[in-house]
């Protein structure tokens, strides 16, 4: 079996975000997703308006994913590919190049994002109603 994992805050959930899922699940049998924790967030410089809790159990009822686990650290997803046996690292074009030392474990993707969505506009479009 193919073990497809990506990492992120996925706040606001919306179809970019399925998007990606659903591509995953068409590359492997078995999607492993690590939704980034609120202080990881907060290292990032982002911060979520959906708590991690809330944005985790959402990602686990779409039905392309098969397992959440909790991102704390950049070092993690190492250990994450190994623990999980993982084939294939993706996420998306955003973060192209960023990801490639994992290339040593696992094959790395990077994957073209859904046009004119994200939780920014979103939120700034929220603003303005
Ligand atoms: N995405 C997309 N199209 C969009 C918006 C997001 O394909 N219009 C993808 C991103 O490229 C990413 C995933 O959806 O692969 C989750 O997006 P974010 O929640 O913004 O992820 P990010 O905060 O960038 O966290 O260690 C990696 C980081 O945790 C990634």
């Amino acid at each position: 079996s193919v073990t497809v994992i990506t990492y992120g805050t996925f706040d606001m959930f919306h179809i970019g975000h399925l998007n990606l899922l659903r591509r995953l699940s068409e590359m492997g049998d078995r999607v492993v997703v690590g939704v980034s924790t609120d202080e990881f967030n907060l290292g990032k410089g982002k911060k979520t308006l959906i708590p991690y809790e809330q944005r985790a159990q959402i990602v686990e009822s779409i039905k392309y994913v098969d397992l959440v686990i909790p991102e704390e650290s950049w070092e993690q997803k190492l250990s994450d590919i190994k623990k999980h046996d993982v084939d294939i690292f993706a996420i998306g074009a955003d973060w192209k190049g960023k990801f490639d030392f994992l290339s040593d474990l696992c094959e790395v993707q990077y994957l073209e994002r859904t046009k004119n969505i994200s939780t920014s506009d979103l939120k700034s479009s929220l603003k303005r109603f």
